[in-house]
């Protein structure tokens, strides 16, 4: 197992919830062969056609929800790795998540930074506040907190807009003595630019992906697979 006295950051994207039966964004069948991203995932597509992005995103939470989708071996063998660590000092795993389905959550993981926020929550744009475990929201839905109708947009970070966490995570970063990349093609700023802040700190860098991404010159070491097999032969 990955040693505990080691300060670690993983990084995860979509490539590892794809054997749970969520599509990745820019893999041949992927999400952004389907719809348009700036359609669907920038504030200006939002502000044009509330209902569309609305439903873009109640079907995908439909589809989180579907029984048949769960977490699989990669998500599990990060849940006890974290669980192994918070049993040591608690403090030296962070696990970073460019996903916003729950699977590393339910794969046993307890404290996972969402940066680029979660599906199964909506805010409102009224007074602000986040709110849990929503189910959908139709365009006029209230907000629970404070009632007013047709203000809640999802809890997620379209293109242009401030990643969540960030402070912590380059806190992380530049402590850090490994830094794992899992599942991601390292075309999104300011995730794909992570494993340079790693190896400035002097880090060792490992990349786990299908295939290599985007920034795979910069990784010291990779190996490449489907990340159920990769991340358990890892993390044991
Ligand atoms: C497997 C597998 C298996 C398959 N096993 N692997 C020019 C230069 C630099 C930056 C910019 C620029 N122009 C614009 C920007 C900024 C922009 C950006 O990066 N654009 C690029 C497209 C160039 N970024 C932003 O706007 C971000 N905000 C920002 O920068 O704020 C300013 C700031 C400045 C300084 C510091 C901090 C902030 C916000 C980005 C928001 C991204 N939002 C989305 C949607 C979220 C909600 C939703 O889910 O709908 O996030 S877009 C989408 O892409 C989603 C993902 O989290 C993100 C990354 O995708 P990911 O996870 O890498 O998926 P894929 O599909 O790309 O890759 C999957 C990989 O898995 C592949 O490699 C497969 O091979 C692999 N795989 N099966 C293992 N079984």
């Amino acid at each position: 197992m990955a040693s505990p006295l080691q300060r670690i950051v993983v990084l995860t994207g979509a490539g590892i919830s794809k054997e749970s039966g969520l599509d990745t964004f820019r893999d041949a069948d992927g999400i952004w062969s389907k719809v348009s991203l700036e359609e669907v995932a920038t504030p200006e597509g939002f502000r044009q056609n509330p209902p569309k992005v609305q439903g873009f995103y109640n079907a995908r939470r439909r589809q989180l929800q579907d029984p048949s989708v769960r977490p699989n071996a990669a998500h599990e063998a990060l849940g006890r790795l974290e669980r192994a660590f918070a049993r040591g000092n608690g403090s030296d795993l962070l696990l970073v998540t460019q996903n916003i389905d729950d699977l590393h959550e339910r794969g046993g993981a307890g404290r996972v930074l969402h940066m680029h926020g979660e599906l199964l929550r909506a805010r409102c744009l009224a007074c602000e506040t986040d709110s849990s475990w929503i189910a959908d929201i139709e365009t006029g839905s209230s907000c629970p907190a404070c009632g007013t109708a047709g203000q809640l947009r999802p809890h997620v970070v379209w293109f242009g807009e401030m990643p969540m966490e960030m402070e912590r995570i380059y806190g992380a970063l530049a402590a850090c003595d490994l830094f794992v990349s899992i599942g991601t093609s390292g075309n999104v700023y300011p995730a794909a630019g992570f494993v340079a802040e790693a190896r400035q700190a002097g880090a060792r860098t490992l990349e786990l992906n299908l295939e290599p991404s985007e920034g795979a010159t910069f990784f010291a070491e990779a190996r490449y697979g489907p990340a159920s097999q990769l991340v358990p032969a890892w993390v044991e």
